[in-house]
């Protein structure tokens, strides 16, 4: 065969190869799209807070998250920083659910299903490096927050993306809030797009800049 015969085989023959891959590629995408389910009233035969009657108190109001082009990050002092979709931070984890209790400083709490992944999972996932003892979350509307990482490592943190059997709506932090149990409602932090692994230990999120304590643990004041 004359070389440039030859050529223009193998350049059909890739191309052809090339758009098969990619046509099977769009015929194995059937992600369904979710519907919501409807709020369960109770859970194993705890009351739960309806999430109608919840107070919103968020520093610039409800974000509206285009899922379309969200990511959710795992940054910092990492040996592999991630970048995930929404969808893929659902399909790449196991899903957990737990009733916790989120008790705000101005007086009221909501006890509510929250249903999502570990956040030790996402931190996994990134490989953090040994000195790496802070992990500061940031969200949509600018807030910040940081934990010990140890936090995440001795228990099951979860990253919620349901509550009550519901899709996070807007006003709860969809697509992902974080369920910081045990903590005062200020380190539960809504709209989340960054989990930063640091060594700063002197970090203060947005209510710490302004005084409250940094660790949030109820059982204590929650003045700095
Ligand atoms: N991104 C973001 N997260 C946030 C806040 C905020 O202003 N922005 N407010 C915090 C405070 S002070 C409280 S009490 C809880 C309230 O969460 P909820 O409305 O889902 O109960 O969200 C926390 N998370
Ligand atoms: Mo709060």
């Amino acid at each position: 065969m004359a070389p440039a015969r030859l050529y223009r085989l193998v350049l059909v023959v890739a191309i052809v190869i090339v758009g098969a891959v990619y046509l099977a590629d769009l015929a194995q995408d059937r992600s369904a799209t979710r519907l919501p389910s409807a709020e369960i009233a109770a859970y194993e035969g705890q009351p739960l807070t309806p999430i109608e009657g919840i107070r919103e108190n968020s520093i610039k109001g409800p974000q509206q998250v285009d899922i379309g082009t969200y990511h959710l990050t795992v940054s910092g002092l990492v040996t592999k920083p991630q970048n995930y979709t929404y969808q893929e931070v659902l399909d790449r984890f196991p899903h957990y659910e737990k009733v916790v209790t989120l008790h705000c400083v101005e007086g009221w709490d909501a006890t509510l299903l929250w249903q999502g992944v570990l956040v030790s999972d996402l931190l996994n996932s990134s490989v953090p490096d040994d000195q790496g003892s802070i992990v500061i979350f940031q969200a949509a509307d600018g807030y910040t927050t940081s934990f010990p990482r140890s936090y995440f490592t001795d228990r099951p943190i979860l990253l919620a993306y349901q509550v009550n059997n519901l899709t996070l709506p807007a006003e709860r932090g969809y697509p992902f809030a974080l369920v910081a149990e045990d903590k005062w409602g200020y380190k539960w932090i809504r709209w989340v797009t960054g989990i930063e692994v640091s060594d700063d230990t002197g970090y203060r999120g947005y209510w710490e800049q302004r005084g409250y304590a940094p660790d949030g643990d109820l059982n204590r004041s929650f003045f700095g």
